[in-house]
């Protein structure tokens, strides 16, 4: 079954949206399968992102990711990859849609929330990153009878 990596950011994290956020993607019906409370390193933070690292705001945004802990998790379902990065609505959460989780909980890029793969590459790429060799948790949840 597909997997992706979410993360609630620092901002996420100090403002108390780690429930609200992983409560819409529970209601959807997708599983969690790994979930960390988890400080970012320097390092670990520039190979996540390294794809920006030309940008004029990678140095702020390794940062910012830095700056407090996340909230990783793995959530696993049919087509979990496009459709979590539609439920957090666009980069921007001035242009993201009421109804996604940065367009109600968002205000500026730099601190938009939320971090989700956006390929089965990065998907594969991220969780090797933060989970590394810890199993994921397998478990059955009856969701071929009620999702
Ligand atoms: P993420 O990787 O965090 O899930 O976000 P994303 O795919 O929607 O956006 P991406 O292009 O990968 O950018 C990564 C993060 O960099 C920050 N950013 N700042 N100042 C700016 O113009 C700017 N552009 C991007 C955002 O916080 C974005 O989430
Ligand atoms: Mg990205």
């Amino acid at each position: 079954m597909e997997k992706t990596f979410v993360m609630v950011k620092p901002d996420g994290v100090q403002r108390n949206l780690i429930g609200d956020i992983l409560s819409r993607f529970e209601k959807k019906g997708f599983k969690l399968v790994h979930a960390e409370l988890k400080q970012v390193s320097k390092e670990l933070a520039e190979e996540h992102y390294g794809e920006h690292k030309e940008k004029p705001f990678f140095g702020e945004l390794v940062s910012f990711i830095t700056s407090g802990p996340v909230f990783a998790m793995v959530l696993e379902g049919e087509n979990v990859i496009a459709t979590s990065r539609k439920m957090m609505g666009v980069t921007n959460p001035q242009e993201a849609a009421p109804g996604t989780i940065r367009g109600d909980f968002g205000l500026t890029v730099g601190k938009n929330v939320i971090h989700g793969s956006d390929s089965e590459e990065s998907a594969e790429r991220e969780i090797g990153l933060f989970v590394g060799d810890k199993p994921l948790v397998e478990y059955k949840k009856d969701d071929s009878t009620w999702v």
